[in-house]
């Protein structure tokens, strides 16, 4: 069955979350990129600042001079990764086969969504508009057979746009435009071809393969089969995590064995629940400590076998705290814990001796009640003594959620 390759591009990005946010913005040349007073250059134009020559990278002395009426805002990045995570959520909804690039674009596989949608344009136009009215921006979708021509096709299409390129037409659909369009061809390889006298994506396909590969080596056959419209590389999702830690920064550095112990419990708890939730077992635990005078240490321990227990995580966790400490006179900063080298699940449970099988299904029911009741429903011996060093936040240790890190 021939692939269906979605590209998604939100418009003018930066520049439409500030306009979101100020509607008298909406309509008028905008320019995200600092002051036109200042050195930086044009992170985002609105459509309306296009139309006067302004685009991404240009100084912003340059863009103020060819459009002073232009309005000017410095941008706040926080906003604009709170969009785009809105923005991932709802492509991620709409399908598993979602490879994001950088903030406001991503690849989805759509292959076989027909069946759902009616059509793969009829999925593109739902996503647009759930976009629209949950994120508040609007986006351009290409579509076609692989990832080159969906890209090119969401460009094209831009502002507000969805174009999709039927299966058989992608080399004619690229044919007559300007190379600079087709990606991989930055300023320098244009700048190469335009003096062998390649102006369109059209003549670039007819160029010999033995000659694209003479001037450009290995990427001259790449360019040679984005050209004609073939690209047969999979939209890749990114790679589950590697490793799962957390950490914590106390108010007050201590050197409080007890606490530093109750800490990592619970730590370590948070970090187990991760991982059977996540269905992985690791291989390496490692504990990270940072003193007062911000040196930072870590140490590292592999294990003989891939666990998943919060035993595990806690003693071996402990022993490296212990060795660490042993003749350390610095307070601690910051401590925190975690796995690595981590395994699938699979069914490895028989294999286990019977200590280590009660400590699996020990683990499992505590994690069920949490998640009915919350991770504060049940606590151990050691985390209790997380309520007694910080009385004030009556529910133990839940309060010292939000400083903690991933
Ligand atoms: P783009 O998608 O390239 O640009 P855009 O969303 O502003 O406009 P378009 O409608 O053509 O897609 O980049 C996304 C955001 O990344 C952009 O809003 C700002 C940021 N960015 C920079 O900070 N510097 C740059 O040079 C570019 C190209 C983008
Ligand atoms: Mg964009």
């Amino acid at each position: 069955m021939a692939r269906r390759i979605m590209h998604i591009d939100l418009d003018a990005f930066f520049v439409s979350v500030e306009q979101r946010e100020n509607p008298e913005l909406k309509g008028k040349p905008v320019v995200v990129g600092g002051r036109p007073q200042g050195r930086g250059v044009v992170a985002s134009a609105s459509y309306e600042a296009r139309a006067f020559g302004l685009h991404a990278g240009m100084p912003l002395s340059t863009a103020s001079h060819l459009c002073p009426q232009a309005i000017f805002i410095e941008g706040s990045f926080p906003k604009y990764r709170q969009a785009s995570q809105r923005f991932m959520t709802i492509l991620a909804d709409f399908s598993p086969f979602l490879e994001p690039l950088g903030l406001d674009e991503a690849y989805l596989d759509a292959t076989g969504f027909e069946s759902i949608y009616g059509s793969v344009h009829q999925m593109a136009v739902k996503l647009k508009q759930r976009i629209k009215d949950e994120v508040g921006l609007s986006a351009s979708v290409g579509i076609a057979s692989g990832k080159v021509v969906a890209k090119v096709a969401s460009e094209l299409s831009k502002p507000d746009g969805l174009l999709e390129v039927a299966t058989g037409q992608e080399r004619s659909f690229l044919a007559p435009l300007p190379i600079a369009k087709l990606p991989g061809v930055g300023r320098k390889t244009g700048q190469k071809l335009n003096a062998l006298g390649i102006t369109t994506i059209g003549e670039l396909s007819l160029m010999p393969l033995a000659a694209l590969k003479s001037h450009f080596g290995a990427s001259g056959e790449v360019l040679h089969r984005f050209a004609s419209g073939i690209d047969d590389r999979e939209v890749e999702s990114p790679a589950p995590a590697k490793s799962i830690s957390r950490e914590t920064t106390f108010s007050q550095d201590t050197k409080d064995r007890s606490f530093l112990k109750a800490t990592i419990r619970y730590l370590g708890e948070r970090v187990g629940a991760d991982l059977r939730q996540k269905g992985k077992r690791a291989r390496a635990i490692t504990l990270k400590l940072r003193y007062a005078d911000f040196t930072t240490i870590t140490r590292s321990q592999t294990l003989t076998q891939a666990l998943d227990s919060d035993q595990t995580i806690f003693d071996t966790g402990l022993k490296l705290l212990n060795k660490a400490l042993s003749q350390e006179k610095r307070p601690v900063r910051l401590i925190g814990i975690g796995v690595s080298n981590l395994v699938e699940s699979g069914k490895q449970l028989a294999l286990l001796d019977s200590s280590a099988r009660r400590q699996e299904q020990l683990n499992r029911a505590i994690d069920r009640i949490r998640k009915k009741y919350g991770f504060t429903a049940i606590q151990t011996g050691r985390t209790l003594l997380l309520k007694d060093i910080f009385p004030e936040t009556g529910e133990g240790y839940k309060l010292q959620t939000p400083s903690l890190s991933r």
